[in-house]
């Protein structure tokens, strides 16, 4: 696999920064932490390492430094037209380097050939759970059941060197990867289509295989899935799904373990779990209102008796955005070029044009701009996919990519354990006093 030694060669002297850094720099003050930080979930203290994104709070994500608009153009696309394989970004964000269409075929050849070693007993496992089990208890019950496979935990066992445990790692991440797809339309096809199943085919890339697997297999929900897959990949180190995956792999859990531990944080309602509850909102609200097409005022009006009823209105606001985010913008652009009629776009525009207000009225909200989940239901729904709860397990099928890159990243820079400090109350109260 030429991709692991060309890793290999990339990481070594940055894994020897890490380790300089810890030795002569160890001691370095970087940051004043406040109580407040502390007891509002940590934002804005820095306490990660990582290389794969980052999250400016104005103008949003940057993958390997890249922004989604300048990877629409730099990445590998199938057609010029299309929109970017994730492979691609999966490249990105494992090297650093943008890839090459070789590389892309590559990755996507094979993820395909890994993605035929999915063990039987995984597929009992899900059909062992209630079909109305939601497909977030689904997904992460198959993930777990894969990690039978973990090949970290092999080689852990035999006993390997330290510095070669990126490299099971990366095999464990590859496999897994590979078989997300067919897992989620596993899922998909068994609890909305009685599970008649549909095989996937080999010649496809990676989320074209799933949009295929799931049946919905024209090229525009292709093309969709596609840019769905890109975008929802990473958001730097912090968000939930990210740090979990991160944290339970600091104790060199496994690939699967750790990327199950982001899932279950994904399925959160204030993560992941936000772009089902926003179509949820939106149905609730057209039910309530008692028509499909509601005009600007009653949209108002439905929003603030959300807040009155001391509610979230789910894909606005953010832990560290304060503008609109990208992966909103880019989605919108999308629906904007291809289906500008579809009534549910039609929707999410005019809740656009309502909701900033109604939350900045508020006086608390840090960020009354719509975040990704604000749209990518709609879209979705407006493509065919319009199965609600099936949207956080795409969501997750996208952030292994990220996440698990990142996996691989935090075994070769050699990190430790993660364990911070904790304190009880009165500790906090005599700082306070202090
Ligand atoms: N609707 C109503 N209230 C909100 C919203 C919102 N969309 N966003 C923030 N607030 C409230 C928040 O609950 C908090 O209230 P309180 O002081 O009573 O506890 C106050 O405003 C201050 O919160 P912030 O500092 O602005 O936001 P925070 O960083 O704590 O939370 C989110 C960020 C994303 C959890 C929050 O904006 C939210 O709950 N949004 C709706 C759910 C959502 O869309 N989540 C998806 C995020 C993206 N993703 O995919 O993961
Ligand atoms: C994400 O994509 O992870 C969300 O926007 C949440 C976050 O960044 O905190």
């Amino acid at each position: 696999d030429y991709i692991k030694s060309k890793l290999l060669e990339i990481a070594q002297p940055k894994s020897q920064i890490v380790k300089k850094l810890v030795k002569e720099h160890g001691e370095k003050v970087i940051q004043n932490v406040t109580m407040g930080q502390v007891l509002t979930g940590m934002k804005g203290v820095v306490s990660l390492l990582t290389c794969t994104s980052k999250l400016d709070p104005e103008e949003g994500i940057r993958f390997r430094g890249y922004s989604i608009p300048e990877l629409k153009n730099l990445l590998p696309k199938i057609h010029d037209e299309g929109e970017p394989l994730p492979e691609g970004i999966f490249y990105l964000m494992l090297t650093g380097e943008l890839p090459t269409p070789e590389d892309v075929r590559y990755i996507s050849e094979q993820w395909a050939q890994r993605a035929q070693g999915i063990p039987a007993h995984v597929y009992d496992v899900i059909e062992a759970l209630p079909k109305d089990a939601h497909p977030m208890i689904q997904f992460n019950t198959a993930i777990l059941a894969m990690s039978t496979e973990s090949q970290f935990r092999k080689a852990y066992l035999v006993g390997m060197d330290k510095k070669d445990y990126w490299d099971p790692t990366y095999e464990g991440v590859m496999d897994l990867i590979s078989r997300l797809p067919a897992i989620a339309a596993y899922i998909y096809r068994r609890v909305f289509y009685n599970g008649d199943h549909i095989e996937p085919d080999p010649s496809l890339d990676w989320a074209g295989n799933l949009a295929h697997m799931m049946g919905h297999d024209s090229e525009e929900a292709k093309r969709l899935m596609r840019l769905y897959m890109l975008i929802h990949s990473d958001h730097e180190g912090g968000n939930v799904s990210a740090h979990a995956t991160h944290l339970v792999g600091s104790a060199l859990s496994n690939p699967y373990y750790s990327f199950s531990a982001g899932m279950n944080g994904l399925a959160g309602p204030l993560h992941g779990m936000a772009n089902q509850d926003v179509m949820h909102w939106l149905n609730k609200m057209k039910r309530e209102i008692g028509c499909e097409d509601p005009t600007e005022e009653q949209i108002k009006k439905y929003a603030e008796e959300t807040l009155a009823n001391g509610r979230v209105i789910p894909g606005y606001g953010h832990a560290v955005l304060r503008k609109t985010d990208p992966r909103f913008t880019v989605q919108l652009e999308f629906a904007n070029k291809y289906i500008p009629d579809a009534p549910y776009i039609k929707l999410v525009n005019k809740i656009y044009n309502v909701v900033p207000d109604v939350l900045g009225a508020t006086g608390k909200v840090k960020n009354p701009w719509p975040n990704v989940d604000a749209i990518s239901g709609s879209l979705l729904t407006s493509y065919g996919i319009k199965e609600f709860p099936i949207y956080t397990v795409l969501f997750g099928v996208s952030r292994a990519l990220g996440v698990l890159t990142q996996l691989i990243w935090d075994r070769l820079y050699g990190l430790q354990i993660e364990r911070p400090k904790s304190q009880n109350l009165r500790w906090f109260i005599d700082k306070a006093e202090e």
